[in-house]
């Protein structure tokens, strides 16, 4: 499909950018695996301390990243299936509101007046600019849903008894879910927090400001998942060479995902005095709901996977895996994909170890947290991000891929470190190693009276792990940057893979429209959420003063 030039430039920029930020938040990535394994025993390293670090490394890889991302992925869908280009005005304020807000907080964090963690908890406090400028990035990625909203219906209306694509089911679904769960976030900034930064006010609720901030943390994490799902369902079987074995089971997952991705937020707090323990066993079970969307997208991936490989004359039991197409070239994105399912695995698993209302206490604030999240957010997630940024830059640009055979093998190593990584974290975590701590400077440091030999070992494979993912992350900025600095050959496109699917898809009104699943959110949310808000503002415990660190 051709692109106008408009809508090349705008997506272009919006994975230029935040890739270009990626470069100090692979470093931060790096520098933290140094710190914790005690190989230096100092709070800062070329004036960037360890906590600084930490901030930038969470909020450019895991928010600004994964923002810009879901929006120039979302225009790239809705205007290849829906066949309309976002309107210029709107499109051009998105990007304006999102560039700005971010090198607000960028300049922030640099300065070191925003060294508060991507959770930004309360007592920890920021600069005003760090709260302003993440809830400008927010809004500039609603006003890009608004306006796909708009289109969507417009389309539907021409369009009554066609079944809305999958992807762009997918896309309206992802971003609902973000700006329902960002209004709690936007209160809690705007209302609390920064009148709190500014001076005028003492103190705040801070079970109050970590309930809004998790009934949006959660559904964060699927806002970075859907896009990979999008990938998964409507792109991934095609590459294979075969076709998705049920377009209807994406639907229902989506779907689920819109009523379940929200009401789950205190599984983060199951630690947190002040909520009762009746709406923690209710959201603890609520989180079991969620994972089955996970698991009908497993179950139909893999049917549509072994689908495909018999195609191309796989037999047996599991020797038919052989026959997936993993260092093709021309089909590089399988590459990307079909490593961050394989990580999935392992992290959906690890999700549903926290997500245990009583297994919670043992891992809670250990390093297992960062085990887990490396395996769904550094994992399908991830990988997604790469392989489509590298897709669409050089689609976008008529450019052929620089260094192919280095792109197909960055997933691959990415992965290995990955698993390693991971693997020393959640043992270290089994064994109490704390997330969130220099361990250089305290645990590791022989000198420090904390010092504590029990962790050396799993500290090591954690360095071991993020030494690989940092290389393979370095090859992945030389592909990226080299393509895009590369002299054009071909005219501009943007043409998705698109899967089939393998049973004819009848269409089914409830699995094509939003009303009735809006519904069934908003009463679920409101069950959920009700009694936690209450307890949460019915603390009395004193208001916190602030604390910079
Ligand atoms: Fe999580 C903490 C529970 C999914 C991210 N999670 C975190 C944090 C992050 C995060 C960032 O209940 C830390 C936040 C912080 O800083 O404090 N998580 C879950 C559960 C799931 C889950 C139940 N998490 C995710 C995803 C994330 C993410 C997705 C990012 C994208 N998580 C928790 C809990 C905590 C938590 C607690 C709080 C812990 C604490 O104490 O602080 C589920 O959604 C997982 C369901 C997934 C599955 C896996 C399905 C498998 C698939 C792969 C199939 C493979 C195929 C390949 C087909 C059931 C789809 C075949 C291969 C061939 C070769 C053929
Ligand atoms: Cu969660």
């Amino acid at each position: 499909m051709n692109v106008s030039r408009f809508l090349k430039n705008v997506i272009l920029a919006e994975l230029f950018v935040p890739v270009l930020l990626l470069t100090i938040g692979i470093y931060h990535g790096l520098m933290q695996v140094i710190y914790r394994a005690g190989v230096i025993h100092q709070a800062s390293v070329a004036k960037l301390d360890y906590y600084q670090g930490l901030t930038l490394h969470g909020v450019i890889n895991a928010v600004v990243l994964t923002t810009f991302f879901a929006v120039a992925f979302g225009h790239a869908t809705i205007a290849f299936y829906l066949k309309k280009e976002p309107n210029p005005r709107a499109t051009t304020l998105s990007l304006i509101l999102m560039v700005v807000g971010t090198l607000l907080a960028a300049a922030a964090m640099l300065s070191g007046k925003a060294s508060v963690l991507y959770t930004f908890y309360p007592p920890l406090k920021a600069h005003p600019a760090f709260y302003i400028g993440t809830a400008m990035l927010i809004i500039g990625s609603w006003v890009a849903y608004w306006d796909w909203a708009v289109i969507y219906v417009r389309w539907k209306r021409e369009n009554r008894d066609i079944n809305t694509p999958l992807a762009v089911i997918g896309t309206l679904v992802n971003f609902t879910i973000w700006f329902v769960c960002t209004l709690a976030v936007a209160y809690e900034v705007l209302v609390l927090l920064v009148p709190w930064s500014l001076g005028w006010t003492a103190g705040v609720n801070v079970v109050l400001a970590r309930t809004l901030f998790w009934f949006f943390g959660h559904a964060l994490v699927y806002f970075w998942l859907l896009p990979s799902y999008i990938m998964f369902y409507t792109m991934l079987p095609k590459l294979a060479g075969g076709k998705l074995y049920s377009g209807m089971a994406g639907r229902i997952a989506f779907f689920m995902f819109l009523i379940l991705s929200i009401p789950i937020g205190v599984h983060h707090q199951f630690g947190d005095p002040s909520i009762g323990r009746g709406i923690k066993l209710t959201q603890s079970i609520l989180t079991f709901g969620v994972a089955i969307p996970s698991f009908i997208t497993a179950f139909t991936i893999a049917a549509s996977l072994e689908y495909a490989a018999r195609l191309r004359g796989g037999k047996g039991l599991y020797r038919w895996i052989w026959k997936l197409p993993f260092f093709r070239k021309d089909v590089f994105l399988f590459g990307y994909l079909i490593n961050g399912l394989i990580l999935f695995i392992f992290g959906g698993l690890t999700g549903l170890v926290n997500a245990s209302y009583s297994l919670n206490n043992v891992v809670h604030n250990t390093s297992f947290i960062p085990g887990h999240f490396h395996l769904t957010v550094a994992g399908p997630v991830f990988l997604a991000i790469l392989g489509m940024s590298i897709f669409l830059v050089s689609q976008l640009t008529g450019k052929k891929i620089f260094l192919p055979t280095i792109n197909t093998i960055i997933p691959y190593l990415w992965t290995v470190g990955v698993l390693i990584f991971s693997t020393g974290l959640m043992w270290g975590g089994l064994m109490g190693e704390p997330r969130r701590t220099n361990m250089g400077l305290t645990y590791l440091n022989p000198a420090s009276e904390q010092y504590h030999s029990y962790w050396v070992i799993s500290s090591m494979l954690g360095l071991a792990g993020g030494g690989i993912m940092f290389i393979a992350g370095f090859l992945y900025f030389i592909v990226f940057f080299g393509t895009f600095f590369r002299k054009q050959t071909a005219p501009s496109t943007i043409d998705f893979p698109v899967s089939e699917s393998l049973h004819e898809e009848k269409r089914i009104p409830l699995f094509d429209t939003f009303r009735p699943w809006l519904l069934l959110m908003g009463i679920i949310i409101l069950m959920a959420y009700l009694p936690a808000i209450s307890d949460a503002l019915n603390n009395t415990g004193r208001k916190a003063p602030p604390y910079q660190p």
